[in-house]
């Protein structure tokens, strides 16, 4: 998900064009503002925490993108394309690390696991939003 300071700062396109770069497979993708429902369920394991009214407000503060990306080992590619939580830690080009200068802007959230993907997935897109296709390109992509 791109989140409301990775849409305010114009990294859209730069941010889909990483993932696109890299190989993986666009499936799903939806502009919307996260209902205060929306954003609880997203950050369930949070609640509680030190920041986690702030980022209950940040993330439903204006409106985020929602995607949904195949590829071999999804969720540990993204994670290396995003960076470390902190952007100041973060491998410096990686998206936190080329974009973000705090913890609390970190521009870009992304599963930890495929059981919380499929749990993310499920608050935002219904299974017949996620377009399964073949993409000519993949035997250039994967052996
Ligand atoms: P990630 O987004 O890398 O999966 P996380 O799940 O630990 O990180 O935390 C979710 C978000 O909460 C994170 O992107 C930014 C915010 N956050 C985490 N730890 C924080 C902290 N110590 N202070 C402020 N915000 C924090
Ligand atoms: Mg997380």
């Amino acid at each position: 998900m791109i989140k409301p300071d990775g849409v305010q700062r114009n990294l859209i396109g730069k941010i889909i064009s990483r993932l696109e770069d890299k190989g993986l497979k666009l499936v799903a993708i939806k502009f919307l503002r996260l209902t205060k429902e929306q954003a609880a369920e997203h950050y369930r394991e949070h609640a509680g925490k030190e920041f986690y009214e702030r980022l209950i407000s940040l993330i439903t503060s204006a409106p985020v993108v929602a995607m949904v990306w195949e590829g071999k080992n999804a969720v540990f590619i993204v994670r290396k394309l995003m960076g470390a939580t902190d952007p100041a830690q973060a491998d410096a080009g990686s998206i936190r690390g080329l974009y973000g200068m705090s913890m609390g802007r970190n521009i870009i959230h992304g599963a930890d696991s495929v059981d919380s993907a499929r749990r993310e997935i499920s608050i935002y897109f219904r299974p017949e939003e996620l377009v399964s296709y073949e993409k000519t390109l993949e035997t250039w992509i994967y052996e």
